[in-house]
């Protein structure tokens, strides 16, 4: 039967991070998706809201139709947005543990919108990261989980994913697309390192580009794969999903979702 994976996560109204980019990535990857929303983030120049907040009922209300609905073989968390949600999507994952969690710290929008409370980092690292089997910070995030400098240098990421495994995630993968130089991304298992380096793509259309990087390792876990084959799987998808990337000429455009496919097709 088909894998089986629900997001945890906000909606990007813009279609190109989110739940949104979960789901377009999850379909490219061949699993069946699901969707607990836990806020819609929609700036847009006419309304003056653009950020929403789902209330914890709807949030378990999805959760349960997904797990007790159809069944879940793996899960990821992207924009939690609050201390409660985080503290209710821990109490459901406890009580529900899925065989596969990939946690993505998301912190900031590629817009600049708060996508995490201040006050609820600390809630992520010490009662939801012991229950991921990987997590995947970029540098920002990992700097801000940490309460570190910057961290700019390959052997500070490497530093860094020590430090952060200890939190109890399985695995840690940094992601180096912030360094000024190629695009390394740095996985810790607790014993050893494995890098994956591209060179840098020359774009600033990478929106949605860490959303799909974890919902693609999400849909490969939840298929059976290793952690090292998922990650070397999600950066080849998410490679070709910037490079091929939509500008569709109002401020960063998408990464594209189909790519992987369409390209490495041909
Ligand atoms: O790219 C991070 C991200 C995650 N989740 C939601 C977002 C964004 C960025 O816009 O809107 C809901």
């Amino acid at each position: 039967m088909i894998a089986r994976v629900l997001t945890v996560a906000g909606s990007a109204a813009q279609g190109s991070a989110g739940i949104q980019a979960d789901l377009k990535t999850f379909q490219e990857r061949d699993v069946y998706g699901m969707a607990a929303i836990t806020a819609i983030v929609a700036n847009n120049p006419v309304t003056s809201e653009g950020m929403f907040t789902n209330s914890l009922e709807a949030i378990e209300a999805q959760f349960y139709t997904a797990v007790k609905n159809v069944g879940v073989d793996g899960v990821k968390t992207g924009m939690l947005f609050t201390k409660e949600i985080i503290s209710l999507v821990v109490r459901l994952l406890e009580k529900n543990a899925p065989a596969s969690l990939v946690v993505d710290p998301v912190m900031i929008g590629k817009m600049g919108s708060q996508l995490l409370k201040d006050d609820a980092i600390e809630e992520m690292r010490e009662r939801l990261f012991p229950l991921a089997t990987v997590i995947t910070p970029n540098l920002h995030e990992a700097e801000r989980i940490m309460e570190s400098g910057p961290i700019t240098s390959k052997e500070e990421m490497k530093h860094a994913a020590k430090s952060l495994h200890r939190f109890g995630a399985d695995y840690v993968i940094i992601k180096g697309g912030a360094l000024p130089e190629d695009a390394v991304d740095i996985l810790y298992d607790g014993n050893g390192f494995m890098e994956w380096e591209q060179p840098r793509i020359d774009t600033i259309h990478t929106s949605g580009a860490g959303c799909s990087f974890s919902a693609a390792i999400a849909a490969e876990l939840a298929k059976g794969a290793a952690v090292e084959q998922a990650v070397n799987t999600a950066k080849a998808y998410v490679t070709a999903a910037i490079e091929h990337a939509l500008d569709f000429g109002k401020g960063i455009g998408s990464t594209y979702h189909a790519a992987y496919r369409k390209h490495r097709a041909r």
